[in-house]
């Protein structure tokens, strides 16, 4: 891999990984610290050397979220909460950046609410203009996107989850391939083991409970189904895969 134009990959280090669950704007430094070293090792061997981080929000973002009833999709007009969850964000967005420079990765931010918009109604997509994190990425830069506040058409603003950013980034930046972190090993069956590999929503939509219409938060089963109509190849894996994902190997379960 290398030069310029080299398709990314893109990383997502979910919120419940890096952070605290039950403790409000902690971080879990012990986990960031190793994602972060796995990044290090990763662009220092040259296996992932045009990387995009997304985060998600932890104990951070979700608490100000809830507190002012805010989702993506429940908007909210009134600034202060806008203003606190994309706070919030922030102040992780930064820690992350902190942590992963003095590993030496070049990290710098990309804000969501400063770029996105979605266009409003039932279906209305997401617009993420990705003109700064394409530049960044052929400047050399690992830029760190975070869930965050979104600019939405007729309700304010909602929440845009890490898990849509990574969509968006994939799709939009021809990724080579995508990663999904969090503290589950990959996507499970009913008896709790990792399936290993995913190539057909239907195989698995029992398993994922995907007949459960009222899952619009971005559970398991609507993952699976965006992270399959990519045309790059996903792997959702657990802290343990990290190193390997980042390595150019399997990890959890691959989706393709
Ligand atoms: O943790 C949502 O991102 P996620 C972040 O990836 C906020 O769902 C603002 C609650």
């Amino acid at each position: 891999a290398g030069g310029e134009s080299a398709p990314p990959v893109v990383l997502k280090l979910g919120g419940s990984l890096i952070t605290e669950k039950n403790e409000p704007e902690t971080l879990d430094e012990a986990a960031l610290h190793a994602a972060c070293d796995a990044v290090a090792g990763a662009l220092a061997a040259g296996t992932a050397d045009r990387l995009v981080v997304v985060h998600g929000g932890g104990s951070f973002g979700h608490h100000h979220a809830s507190e002012h009833g805010v989702s993506t999709t429940d908007g909210t007009r009134d600034a202060e909460a806008a203003a606190a969850i994309h706070g919030a964000m922030k102040r992780l967005n930064a820690h992350v950046l902190e942590r992963l420079r003095e590993h030496g990765v070049p990290a710098v931010p990309v804000h969501p609410l400063s770029l996105a918009a979605r266009a409003g109604g039932a279906d209305g997509g997401l617009d993420l203009p990705l003109g700064s994190t394409a530049t960044l990425l052929g400047e050399g830069f690992v830029p760190v996107l975070h869930g965050d506040g979104v600019a939405t058409a007729g309700d304010g603003v909602t929440v845009v989850s890490g898990d849509e950013l990574v969509v968006e980034l994939a799709s939009g930046l021809g990724a080579r391939r995508v990663g999904v972190c969090s503290t589950v090993p990959g996507v499970l069956d009913v008896d709790g083991d990792v399936i290993p590999a995913i190539d057909d929503f239907g195989s698995v939509a029992d398993a994922l409970g995907a007949s459960d219409a009222t899952d619009v938060s971005g559970g398991m089963a609507a993952k699976v189904r965006e992270l399959l109509a990519l045309d790059a190849p996903a792997y959702v894996f657990g802290a343990e895969g990290l190193v390997p994902f980042l390595r150019g190997e399997g990890a959890g379960t691959r989706i393709d």
